[in-house]
């Protein structure tokens, strides 16, 4: 529709990412700064796409996310628009539309394409010309994971050191092209989970007994699978990424009341993808705080992994992606 007189608008894309070494815990809760760093992979064929318009004179955020309004999302959304508005003079409220490819709160990581796209379409609508650094500190800011969305490829959150969070920013390690490995998403529900990451780290700061060993442990975890990605070398790059992710659920199964992600299909999935490995297939799993599991591969492999995983009782649908691009413009 035509644009009302003054509005500003912008539209952008992102893609979710798939931590590799697990984000799980917050040292700030305010400014969203990680109680350790993590490694991921952004993908490429599900995405967010988010347009973005500011009405000067209008009050209210009006927030439709696939179509529909959420009073939960709306917050966090007008929080987030809120940074934005802040390092832009202005205090008008914004018209956001954003739909997603894929299901949202099952473990795919929604919040950090929705809310990298979110930060993209709101500083261009605003012409804001911040760095790619600085639209990472400011995602991590509404999402910690939407932080390494910002970028494509493999990717790398640091835990950082100053107090004012300047410093917790992803950064690219390689290029999506430089090793393009492909992900198959074995989607056991569809059924938004029932215990938020926030609450869910917070509940596990409070409770785990794990937690300090957790926090302990990441630096070298961090190092080993850097190396592994830097030399493209699989299968250290799966040994750690499966270390890592059993970990954390390990970590969040021991608060309490135990935070419990999979369901039975889930753990199905991550012995067949065990079982593919020790017969030669170039795959390790990785599972988020939800109950899909991620199958990455080799490219080669990827027609395999998905016959095996669409096999296994309780899983509903497999995706299949290759690794992607940063956040981006899109026309508006
Ligand atoms: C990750 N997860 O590294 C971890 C592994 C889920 C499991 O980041 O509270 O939505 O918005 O900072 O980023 C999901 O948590 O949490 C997540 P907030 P977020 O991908």
């Amino acid at each position: 529709r035509a644009d009302a007189p003054g509005a500003l608008h912008a539209a952008s894309q992102a893609q979710p990412n798939i931590a590799l070494v697990k984000y799980w815990g917050k040292r700030d809760t305010v400014l969203n700064l990680p109680a350790v760093g993590s490694i991921s992979i952004t993908l490429d064929s599900l995405w967010t796409r988010t347009e973005v318009r500011f009405v000067p004179g209008q009050k209210h955020d009006q927030v439709s996310l696939n179509g529909r309004s959420d009073e939960a999302e709306s917050r966090r959304i007008t929080a987030c628009l809120d940074l934005l508005r802040q390092r832009a003079g202005v205090d008008y409220g914004a018209e956001v539309s954003s739909q997603n490819n894929f299901p949202t709160a099952a473990g795919l990581a929604s919040s950090a394409s929705g809310f990298a796209a979110l930060v993209h379409a709101g500083a261009q609508a605003l012409g804001l010309t911040l760095s790619l650094a600085e639209q990472s500190v400011l995602a991590r800011r509404c999402s910690g994971s939407a932080a390494r969305s910002i970028f494509g490829g493999y990717v790398e959150w640091a835990h950082g050191k100053l107090a004012d969070g300047t410093d917790s920013v992803a950064s690219p390690l390689l290029d999506a092209q430089a090793w393009p490995l492909r992900v198959a998403v074995a989607i056991t529900s569809k059924a938004a989970k029932q215990v938020g990451s926030s609450e869910g780290m917070r509940r596990t700061a409070q409770t785990s007994p794990y937690q300090s060993a957790w926090v302990d442990t990441q630096e070298a975890d961090l190092d080993t699978a850097r190396a592994a990605i830097l030399a493209r070398d699989f299968d250290a790059l799966a040994q750690i990424s499966e270390y890592s992710c059993l970990k954390m659920h390990a970590l969040a199964m021991a608060a309490q009341p135990g935070l419990l992600y999979w369901n039975g299909a889930t753990v199905e999935c991550m012995h067949r993808v065990r079982a593919l490995r020790q017969q030669g297939v170039p795959v390790f799993f990785t599972v988020d705080a939800g109950p899909q599991l991620k199958a990455v591969c080799a490219p080669a492999a990827i027609e395999q992994v998905k016959d095996a995983l669409r096999d296994i009782p309780g899983v509903l649908d497999v995706l299949d992606t290759g690794l992607g691009e940063g956040a981006r413009a899109m026309p508006a």
